[in-house]
């Protein structure tokens, strides 16, 4: 099953918007394997963003992306990758379609509340760049209807 890493960027924070989004995630049908708050450093966003370190917005990205707290998951599902990316929209939140993420969320090119892996090799690169092996977690849904007809025997 595909895994991919999400980070809600501290505009998402700032704006109350962490459990709306979340929520999206989760109505989906993706499932959270991997989830916390972090701050990230300078240099481990000179990691994440190094294909952004010659253009000119890469020090407002840095600054911007270290202004708060980030909630970095792992999300879980059958197609993860593109299914995400589907949800998020494309980078300008002026440009992404109403319904998706940034286009119903965000006005901005770089305040745009969210950063999601757009391939496999990014999603491996990047899951192993926030999480360590022990934070990602390994478990079954459960099938609330059994309970629910174990109770009514009980
Ligand atoms: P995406 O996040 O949609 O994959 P990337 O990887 O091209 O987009 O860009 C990474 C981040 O850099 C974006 N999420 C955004 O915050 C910032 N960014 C990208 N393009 C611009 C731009 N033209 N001006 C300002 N910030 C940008």
């Amino acid at each position: 099953m595909e895994k991919t890493l999400i980070l809600l960027k501290p505009d998402s924070l700032q704006r109350n918007l962490l459990g709306q989004i979340m929520s999206r995630f989760e109505n989906k049908g993706l499932k959270i394997v991997g989830l916390k708050m972090m701050k990230l450093s300078d240099s481990l966003l000179s990691e994440h963003y190094a294909h952004h370190q010659d253009k000119p917005f890469f020090k407002d990205l840095v600054n911007f992306m270290g202004s708060a707290p980030v909630i970095a998951m792992v999300l879980e599902g059958v197609e993860a990758i593109s299914t995400v990316r589907i949800l998020c929209g494309p980078t300008s939140g002026r440009k992404a379609d109403v319904g998706s993420i940034r286009g119903d969320f965000s006005m901005s090119g770089q305040h745009n509340i969210i950063h999601a892996s757009d391939s496999l090799e990014a999603a491996q690169q990047e899951i192993k760049r926030f999480f360590q092996d022990d934070e990602i977690f390994n478990y079954q849904k459960l099938d609330l209807s059994a309970i629910y007809a174990q109770e009514e025997l009980s």
